[in-house]
């Protein structure tokens, strides 16, 4: 008798983003697979950065390039070989009309007209946190997927959507594992890299975030500088026996509040009255997933998927994590 095949370890696990996603497409009669096939590309850059990043010293990629990017700040060599991948990938997808990335000024206008549904737009932050891969920390690329407005007179006005018109939202940790959390309005999914067959296999459904949990995520260096609200809130915070963890990456950070719960917070300091993050391509995917998964995001007293963008690199503060977390910020800000 010859011996069985082994069966697949875990075989429930054997879902891959591709079968995941065309799956949920055929939950969309007259879909024409343009929506999936933007998010497929998303996860071949992804998967290509992660490669880069892990072998960062060895290619010697570290480190700055010398240059800044739109924002003023000191681009990382990944951050433009992460942006290059991504607008490469991207670019090639015929249901693509629009890419916008945090280190490009303008926004890329890539067709105007596309066969079949409604174009998209897609924008993301290529390498978040990028300084962190000198002393090997973790970063993630974030990306925000809209529909197009074809009455729009320009791309910059096309671009110019609340948060709440998202059609999808994700991030990819790159960490000890890398990590894709995505959203396309029905419930947050979780996939992981397995780097041996080179997929991201789905490994949680429905990520659901911790209701509470004793944790704050800041940057507390800058106390002194946050609105007395904030700085009230932290005092109560100690008080209250919370602990706090901050990696200085966006991505990471809201990935343990998703994870584990919590909030994580840039306030408005003196150096960035308006908050630091971006509001297009890092606070509004982030809050569309954490809400997503039950929990709040809100600027200020403002829900963020709710503010009226005026430009596409325009900064907001954030307050985003576990609801009852979120509320505890929010009753000081009220006073
Ligand atoms: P700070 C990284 O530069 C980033 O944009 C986010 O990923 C992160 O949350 C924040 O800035 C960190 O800013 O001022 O604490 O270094």
């Amino acid at each position: 008798m010859p011996s069985q095949p082994t069966p697949p370890v875990d075989s429930a696990r054997l879902m891959s983003i591709q079968s995941y996603l065309l799956a949920e497409e055929d939950k969309h009669p007259g879909a024409t697979g343009r929506f999936t096939w933007i998010l497929s590309a998303i996860g071949l850059a992804t998967k290509f950065i992660a490669a880069r990043c892990r072998r960062a010293r060895i290619e010697n990629v570290l480190g700055a390039l010398g240059t800044e990017n739109v924002q003023g700040e000191t681009q990382q060599k990944l951050d433009v070989i992460a942006n290059e991948t991504l607008l490469s990938c991207l670019g090639s997808r015929a249901g693509l009309a629009i890419v916008a990335s945090e280190e490009n000024e303008e926004p890329l206008l890539l067709r105007t007209e596309t066969d079949g549904e409604r174009p998209y737009i897609a924008l993301f932050d290529p390498l978040d946190g990028s300084s962190n891969l000198d002393t090997c920390g973790s970063v993630g690329t974030i990306f925000s997927i809209l529909q197009h407005d074809r009455r729009a007179d320009s791309p910059h006005e096309a671009i110019r959507q609340p948060g709440t018109q998202q059609v999808a939202a994700g991030y990819v940790l790159y960490g000890p594992s890398t990590v894709m959390v995505l959203t396309t309005g029905h419930g947050v999914q979780m996939f992981v890299l397995d780097p041996t067959i080179g997929s991201f296999l789905l490994v949680e459904e429905n990520v659901r975030i911790p209701e509470t949990a004793k944790t704050y995520s800041l940057n507390e260096a800058y106390t002194a500088t946050f609105p007395e609200e904030y700085q009230r809130y932290l005092a109560w915070a100690h008080e209250s026996g919370y602990s706090s963890r901050y990696s200085g990456a966006m991505v990471a950070d809201v990935h343990r509040v998703l994870v584990k719960g919590g909030v994580f917070m840039y306030p408005p300091t003196q150096k960035a009255p308006n908050g630091k993050l971006r509001l297009m391509y890092e606070a509004n995917p982030m809050a569309m997933l954490v809400e997503q998964a039950g929990g709040k995001a809100y600027s200020g007293l403002q829900r963020t998927l709710e503010i009226e963008p005026e430009a596409l690199h325009q900064r907001t503060s954030v307050i985003m994590g576990s609801a009852a977390e979120v509320d505890h910020v929010l009753d000081h800000l009220r006073g």
